[in-house]
Parts: structure tokens; C-alpha cells; sequence
């Protein structure tokens, strides 16, 4: 897959993604091959030789994939020196803030250290001044939130390893912007869903259950914290930003959120409500219960199995110097379409699911009773 080719011979501009199997680096290929560049990509090797997110981008003629790893800095340095990319975006992280309470440090070595590796690669490449970085921030910077709604000028209260974690990463991006003159921006992102969402975030968690119950294939879902509040966006108008911060005239942070802030169980309430079945919220706390107006059935239950050692509660932005100086439009997507979508998409995968297992057993049965051979 990695061949000696100088790739950065044209006057095309060429981007190199970390983190191009994940959800947002699927929709930024997406984005950015439209918009004519030579995109890219680090990937890890796994033993499944599948990633579903870009197979679709897979063999065209401007994307490329390398083997590298963000905990590996000769191969962070090794992909850099090999593509020469005019812009760098650092998608790759060990993204799950759950996870991170289980892995601190190897999410510190790749959230955290791995933004130095990028920024340290360019610099010793002689890179710097042809090179411009983007690094993935996010609003877990805010954690512990000590103002609503959260804008630029709002201090940080990391509240998980994530979040100190990618406050270094925050921190190291404005250093070598200082230090070095180096054109590297955090983009400040808020939740951003979508139809390629891990199946663990609480949202397509949302989503997926109310399609299995619908058809039959769920009896409940078990969530953890009903009240917290997040700004949902949708992932494909986020990533438009990400690549407006890298055209901007000047080096700059900004915060990308919608504005708007809901809680899980409005999530939850309306993509039930999009499968056809009107949930009641009845009691409190650990005893919360979600239930179907209709029969009465219990579908959603708390379970502390998904309360965190700390949660961050109430994440709300303020996009308001996005929408000023690079003339990004916040609510392309609302939050109802947004569930719409990912709840449209799930009860079609969960469909085609169902489809492609009785094909499996007809055939299975076929071939017991030798009527396939
Ligand atoms: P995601 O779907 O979890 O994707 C993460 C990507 O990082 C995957 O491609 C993954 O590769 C890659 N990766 C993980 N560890 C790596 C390593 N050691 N070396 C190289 N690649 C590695 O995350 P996402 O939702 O697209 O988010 C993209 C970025 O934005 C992340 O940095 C995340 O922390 C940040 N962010 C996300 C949100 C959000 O709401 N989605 C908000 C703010 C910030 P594999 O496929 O091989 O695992
Ligand atoms: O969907 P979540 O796991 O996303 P979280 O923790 O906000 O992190 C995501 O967004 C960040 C931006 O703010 C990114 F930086 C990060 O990479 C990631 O993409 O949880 C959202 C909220 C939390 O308060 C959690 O406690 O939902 C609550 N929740 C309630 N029940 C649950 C569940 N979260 C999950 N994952 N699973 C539950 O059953």
C-alpha cells in the first residue's frame, strides 16, 4: 500500500486525514475529493480487512490509504515525509469518553501525545510553512461547565482522561502555532451524529434500539444518564467547517455547535416517536422508566452500568464567531431531522439485517437437506 511515489509533485492541494475510518473522516474524504483534492488517509492494521465508513472511496483514482499509527511517531513522521500534504487533518483519537476511564493511557498517548507527534513531524519535515493543520477538539474541554452557553473565551473543566487528554492536544496545537508560525487551528466541536456513528455513542445506541424494537428484534434499551444535555449537529455539516477553519486568512480556534441543547431522553423521546411508538416518562433517577403509551410495555430502563465516574452534563454552544468570520450556517440540519435521518437509516439496516440472516438459514437449511449443493 506504501510505495515511494512523491504524491505532492502538482499544484493540487493534498490532504492527509488521520482517523479516515472513523465518521468524520469518512464524510471529509467525502468532501474533500468533490473539492478536487488527493485525499489521503491513515489506517491501522486490523485483523478484518474491512472499513466500512470509506469501502465505497476505496480504489478511486485521488484517494490513497497508508499503514500508520498516531502512537508511532517514526510512522507519523514516515507518512508526512511521504505525502507532503498542504493540509493535515487529525481526526485520530480514541474518541469514546467511557472507554477513556478504562484505557487513560493509551487514550493520553494517542489524544494527547499523538497531536505532538503530527505537529513535530511537520516542523522537522521543514514542513511549517506549507503545511496547515487542523486538530479535532471538542467541547468535553468544557467538562465541568463553568458558563452556558460555552464560546471560545469560556475556561476549560476537563472532566474525564478524554478531555485532559485533548486539552493537551488543544494547548500543544497553540503552542507551535506561536512558537514555530505554524498554521495549526482547533476546531472546538460539539456532539456531531450521524447515520455512521458507533454504535456506543448514546445517540445511535438511541437510534439502532428503537429500530430493533420496532421490528421485533429488542425487547428494551438500557441507557445511563436521561438528563444530560449536549448540542447535537450532524456530522456531514461539520466537516464542511473543519475545512473552512483551514481556509481562513489567519490561524484561528473556533467553536462549531448548533446553538441548540437537548437532553438524551428528548433523543431518545423523539426517535421513538419516529418509529411509530409514543414513549411516557415515568419516575426518576436509577427508576426511570420510558414507556409505550400505546401498550404499556416498558421499552426504556436506566442502568447504572452506564453512569461515569464523571459526566459531563450540559454541553451547549456558541457558534456565533463560526458564523461571523467564516460564514458557516450552524443549522443546515435541525436536531428533528438529524434523528429522522439516523433513525430512517437504522430501520433500514436492521431490515436488510433481517433479510440477509433468512437468506443465511434458507440456505443453511438448503444445503442440510442437499436442495444446494
Ligand atoms: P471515530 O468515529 O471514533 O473515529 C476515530 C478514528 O481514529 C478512527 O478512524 C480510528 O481508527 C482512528 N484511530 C484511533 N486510534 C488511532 C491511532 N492510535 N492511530 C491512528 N488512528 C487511530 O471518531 P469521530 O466521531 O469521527 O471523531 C473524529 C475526531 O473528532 C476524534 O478525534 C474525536 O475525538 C473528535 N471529536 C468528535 C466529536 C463527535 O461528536 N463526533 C466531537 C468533538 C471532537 P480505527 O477505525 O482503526 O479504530
Ligand atoms: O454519546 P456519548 O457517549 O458522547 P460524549 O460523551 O458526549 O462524547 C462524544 O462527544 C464529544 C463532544 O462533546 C466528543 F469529543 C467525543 O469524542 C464523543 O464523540 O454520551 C453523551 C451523553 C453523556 O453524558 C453520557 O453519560 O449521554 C450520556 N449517556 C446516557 N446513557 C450515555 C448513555 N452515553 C452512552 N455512550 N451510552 C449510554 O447508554
Amino acid at each position: 500500500m506504501q510505495k515511494q511515489t512523491n504524491y505532492n509533485m502538482t499544484t493540487r492541494k493534498v490532504a492527509l486525514i488521520t482517523g479516515i475510518t472513523g465518521q468524520d473522516g469518512s464524510y471529509l474524504s467525502e468532501f474533500l475529493l468533490e473539492k478536487g483534492y488527493d485525499v489521503h488517509g491513515v489506517i491501522r492494521r486490523s485483523s478484518v480487512d474491512f472499513r466500512p465508513r470509506i469501502a465505497h472511496l476505496e480504489g478511486k483514482p485521488h484517494f490513497h490509504l497508508h499503514y500508520a499509527d498516531l502512537s508511532d511517531s517514526m510512522s507519523v513522521l514516515g507518512v508526512i515525509g511521504l505525502v507532503r500534504p498542504t493540509e493535515i487533518y487529525n481526526l485520530a483519537a480514541q474518541s469514546h469518553v467511557q472507554v477513556s476511564f478504562d484505557s487513560p493511557e493509551y487514550t493520553a498517548d494517542v489524544d494527547a501525545v499523538g497531536v505532538l507527534r503530527i505537529l513535530e513531524a511537520v516542523r522537522q519535515l521543514g514542513l511549517t510553512s506549507s503545511c496547515r493543520i487542523y486538530q479535532a477538539s471538542t467541547s468535553e474541554l468544557y467538562g465541568k461547565v463553568e458558563e452556558v452557553p460555552q464560546n471560545e473565551n469560556t475556561p476549560f473543566h476537563p472532566y474525564s482522561p478524554y478531555a485532559v487528554a485533548k486539552q493537551y492536544g488543544y494547548w500543544i496545537v497553540k503552542e507551535y502555532r506561536d512558537a514555530y508560525n505554524m498554521f495549526a487551528c482547533n476546531g472546538i466541536l460539539f456532539n456531531h451524529e450521524s447515520e455512521r456513528r458507533g454504535e456506543t455513542f448514546v445517540t445511535r445506541k438511541i437510534t439502532l434500539a428503537a429500530a430493533r424494537i420496532k421490528q421485533g428484534k429488542q425487547d428494551k434499551l438500557y441507557l445511563g444518564n436521561l438528563s444530560s444535555r449536549r448540542d447535537w449537529g450532524y456530522a456531514k455539516d461539520y466537516v464542511q467547517c473543519m475545512w473552512l477553519i483551514l481556509q481562513n486568512e489567519k490561524p484561528d480556534d473556533f467553536v462549531i455547535a448548533t446553538g441548540k441543547q437537548h437532553t438524551v431522553r428528548e433523543f431518545a423521546t423523539l426517535a421513538f416517536h419516529n418509529v411509530g411508538i409514543e414513549l411516557e416518562w415515568q419516575g426518576e433517577g436509577a427508576d426511570e422508566k420510558g414507556i409505550d403509551k400505546a401498550t404499556g410495555k416498558t421499552l426504556v430502563e436506566v442502568s447504572p452500568d452506564f453512569y461515569r465516574p464523571t459526566d459531563v452534563v450540559n454541553l451547549w454552544g456558541d457558534p456565533t464567531k463560526a458564523r461571523a468570520e467564516l460564514g458557516w450556517n450552524p443549522t443546515q440540519t435541525t436536531f428533528e431531522e438529524l434523528v429522522k435521518i439516523m433513525v430512517d437509516s437504522d430501520m433500514k439496516k436492521v431490515a436488510a439485517d433481517d433479510a440477509a440472516a433468512r437468506v443465511r438459514v434458507n440456505l443453511e437449511e438448503y444445503l442440510e437437506k442437499g436442495i444446494v449443493k
